[in-house]
Formats: structure tokens, sequence, C-alpha cells
């Protein structure tokens, strides 16, 4: 008889972890593709597989997020980039000063078409995943609002490499009270798949009144390395359709957004053909208020035992939504018979 045992767990993602050490100490192995820093800053970035993001980590004092790739990466800076890769994965990341550009449009734009060309010019065509973290991401009203003209920037440089709706990937987008917008990416060689959540319209098909350019993301995205299978989680907050459930109620949006979650899980094993729900690996929470960093923990700790969780305060891109979590989880599948379990 042929038993397929799983290959992953959920406690030991292969792909990224959160750690502790200093950065020296992580850079100094040579399969670590991406070092993010949260908290305070600890050293200089001089290493491009360094990133230093802005937004205050809740519950820690410094935390950093660790990508692996199997073998020994290369890494290196271009422009305003700086990337490092290795067979399989690729990570970039841009610092962009929207205080160098006519207009917040016009920096993304441009990052994004930098960051888009990068990806084709090295080899890794498919875009996982992508973090955006952006100054006053709430300010200004209506469709002057920073968030929306950061979405028709988004959007501009979508629509001039081609990307289709079906290629985006997915995503998050977090305020922050620094200067400049960090965006960083994984992109792969092998072609991937977007996955949308039956519980909430597709970003990019909300209606006008959320702004002149819909959001360009998926509600996240299947990659098969050769390690095994895993989900990339977009950003989840407490939208149904596309309205906001419980507007600045933290209890009500905390149910809705683990409901989203639980949804897009379910999707994704069907999606797969897994019978299996995805094992969450790792969760990144955003917290509007720092006062909400305890009750948020508790309900994520009650309905994620035992996965690694960074909370980090951001403003979520709606005024009245409170948390927004993402994530990266495996699907086991049986790298030998190829069968989901
Ligand atoms: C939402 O579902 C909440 O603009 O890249 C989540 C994930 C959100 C990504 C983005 C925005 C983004 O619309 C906000």
């Amino acid at each position: 008889m042929n038993v397929c045992e799983p290959h992953l767990h959920s406690s030991d993602s292969f792909l990224c972890q959160y750690s502790s050490s200093s950065v020296d100490d992580l850079l100094r192995d040579e399969t670590v593709i991406a070092v993010i820093s949260s908290g305070d800053r600890t050293s200089a970035d001089t290493d491009p597989r360094h990133l230093h993001c802005v937004l205050p980590v809740l519950g820690q004092t410094s935390v950093h997020e660790v990508w692996y790739a199997p073998e020994r990466v290369t890494a290196g800076r271009d422009g305003d980039l700086q990337w490092s890769s290795g067979e399989e994965l690729l990570f970039a990341a841009i610092e962009v000063d929207e205080r160098d550009y006519p207009s917040l449009k016009t920096a993304i734009h441009h990052a994004y078409v930098q960051l888009f060309d990068l990806s084709e010019r090295r080899g890794y065509p498919s875009i996982v995943r992508v973090w955006n973290y952006m100054p006053r991401i709430n300010q200004g009203s209506g469709d002057t609002e920073r968030y929306r003209q950061f979405c028709l920037g988004r959007q501009q440089a979508f629509n001039e490499r081609r990307y289709q709706a079906s290629a985006y990937p997915s995503a998050c987008a977090v305020g922050h009270d620094g200067h400049t917008t960090i965006i960083y990416l994984l992109a792969a060689r092998a072609p991937i798949k977007h996955i949308e959540n039956p519980r909430q319209e597709s970003a990019y098909h909300y209606p006008r009144q959320y702004g002149p350019a819909s959001p360009s993301f998926a509600r996240a995205t299947q990659v098969d390395w050769r390690r095994g299978r895993q989900i990339f989680i977009s950003g989840t907050a407490s939208i149904v359709g596309h309205e906001s459930r419980s507007p600045h109620d933290l209890a009500g949006q905390l149910q809705v957004t683990l409901e989203n979650l639980e949804v897009l899980l379910g999707e994704s094993a069907r999606v797969c053909q897994s019978g299996n729900a995805p094992a969450m690996d790792l969760l990144k929470v955003y917290i509007r208020h720092p006062l909400h960093f305890a009750p948020v923990q508790r309900a994520i700790c009650d309905r994620f035992p035992g996965v690694p969780a960074l909370y980090l305060q951001g403003d979520i891109c709606r005024r009245e939504l409170l948390v927004e979590i993402d994530g990266v989880a495996t699907l086991g599948h049986c790298a030998t018979c190829s069968l989901p379990y």
C-alpha cells in the first residue's frame, strides 16, 4: 500500500519564518533571500537582501521576517531597486520618496514599472505577492485620498505592462507615519494561480464608489515550489461583497475577518483540488490602534493556536477598518504521486 505522509506541517514553513536573531547573523546564511525588519532600525541596510520597514511592532521590540531559498542566493542593486534570487524565486524591493516625483500617483507608477521590469529581466515573470507600505494612507478626501491615488498609479503600471486582472498578485496595502513608500515582492519563474474569495467581490471589480481605479490584487495566490505547494493570502479585512462590515467595531471586524479567512482557505482547497484546507504557517496582522493589540492577539491565538504571528501597527486602507490579516499557508500534496491528502 502506498501511503502518503504529509511532507510539510504548519509548524515548519520552509519559506518564511519570524526571527529575533540579529540581522548580521541572519544574513550570514547564504540561503536567506530576504530579511524584512520591523521596529527599531538596528543596523545599516547595506546588504540588498535586507529591508527595513517602518511599521512599529506591537508586543515585541524587533522582529525579522526571514525568507529562505533552498539554495545559495544571488543579490544585487539596480538603480533604486534591491533584489536577490534563488532558482525558483525572486525577492525585489524599492523605497520611493514621493517628494522626488510630481505626485504620489506618478511615484507609485514609477516604482511598479521598475519592479515589473526587473522581474521580467531577471526571468521571474510570475508576480506572487506584493507588500505595500505607504505614508498617510487615509489622508485626503474622496478621490484625492492617498490610497485611491496609490491605486491609480498601481493600476496604470499594470495596464502599461499588460497584466490582465487574472494575473494580479496577492497583496496588502498598509499606511504608516514615515515619509517613504516601501514596496517589496516575491516573484516566481514558474506559472502560478490566483484565487478569489467567494464571500468578497474581487477587489479589481469594486464599484466606482471606492475610487477612480479599483485595487489591483488577488485574494490569494497558489505557488508550487519544488518543496511543496503554498498559498499566499492577501491582506484580509472585514469586507463582505464590497462593503465594510462592523465599521469601527473591533469585535465584529475580527469575527468577519476570521470568517473571510476561513472561506478563502476553503476556496483554496477547492481550487487546488485538495481534500484538506491549507494549514496556516504564519500570520501578519496589521492593527490601526495599538490599544487593540491584546484583544486582536487573543482572537488570533484562539483561531490559529501555535501559528507564529507578527503584529504591526498600521493603518488599513479604509478608515472604518481596524484590522487586517495576511499570511502564508501550506497545502499538503504528495510530491511523488501529486495526489492531495
Ligand atoms: C480589501 O479587501 C482590504 O490595495 O493592495 C487588502 C489587500 C486591501 C490588499 C491593496 C487592499 C490591498 O479591499 C484592503
